[in-house]
């Protein structure tokens, strides 16, 4: 057991130790990440999909999925350069995997990096990828109880994105009672009402991100 835990913490270590490696490179380019942190199907590749046109030539993306490139190609076929890492069976990026990711995929010439995560709202909270901020996609199918339920996805993010607010009208979903639970672990989160269906919301989210990008420079 003790042995257990030591090794643990020796691998969690060693994965803080390479995100603050990837964190100085990509300061070093001038490139801004962001983490993207949801379920399965809560629409970030659609959301990531609805911001490419706008980001052109500046912009690239790694997707994290456990089998398949179709979220690498649907963000090619939107105008991105973009990376696929197959995790087999792990529920989350790790450092190690993005650092392996650079080895192949070029980042020269971008200032903006998106790392869509596997599609999970628990594991990947835990993880550290070089990412200058985490952002949790909630979508208004998925129910308005998540973020009270996942504290911890909500506690990481700098930003709670609700996805899909086109279909609004035809679920019952509080946003009041999202913002709510998400500003009980983050005071003042900023929460994003987007839908890339009818395109409300991302432009202000994506001028969010830029703000950030450029107080960070
Ligand atoms: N109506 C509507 N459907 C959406 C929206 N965003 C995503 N979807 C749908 O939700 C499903 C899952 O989306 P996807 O982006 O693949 O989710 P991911 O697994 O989080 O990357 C797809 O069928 C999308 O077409 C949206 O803004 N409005
Ligand atoms: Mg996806």
């Amino acid at each position: 057991m003790s042995k257990t835990i030591k090794l643990e913490q020796k691998v969690q270590a060693k994965g803080h130790e390479l995100a603050a490696e990837l964190r100085e490179l990509f300061r070093s380019k001038g490139i801004f990440v962001v983490n993207l942190i949801g379920s399965p199907g809560s629409g970030k590749t659609t959301l990531l999909q609805a911001i490419a046109p706008k980001v052109r030539g500046r912009a690239a993306v790694i997707e994290g999925d456990l089998a398949t490139d179709v979220d690498k190609r649907r963000i090619e076929e939107a105008g991105l350069r973009a990376h696929q890492i197959n995790t087999v069976g792990a529920c989350h990026l790790d450092a190690m995997m993005v650092r392996d990711a650079l080895e192949t995929f070029s980042i020269e010439g971008i200032d903006l990096l998106f790392i869509e995560n596997v599609g999970n709202l628990v594991c990947p909270a835990s993880f550290e990828l070089g990412e200058d901020i985490k952002v949790a996609v909630v979508s208004v199918t998925e129910g308005d109880d998540k973020p009270a339920k996942y504290p911890k996805a909500m506690r990481v993010a700098s930003a709670l994105i609700v996805t899909k607010a086109d279909l609004l009208p035809h679920v019952r979903c509080d946003i009041d009672r999202m913002t709510r639970d998400a500003r009980e672990q983050v005071p003042d989160m900023p929460v994003f009402v987007t839908s890339a269906e009818d395109g409300q919301g991302v432009d202000d989210l994506l001028a969010w991100i830029l703000e950030r990008a450029r107080a960070r420079a």
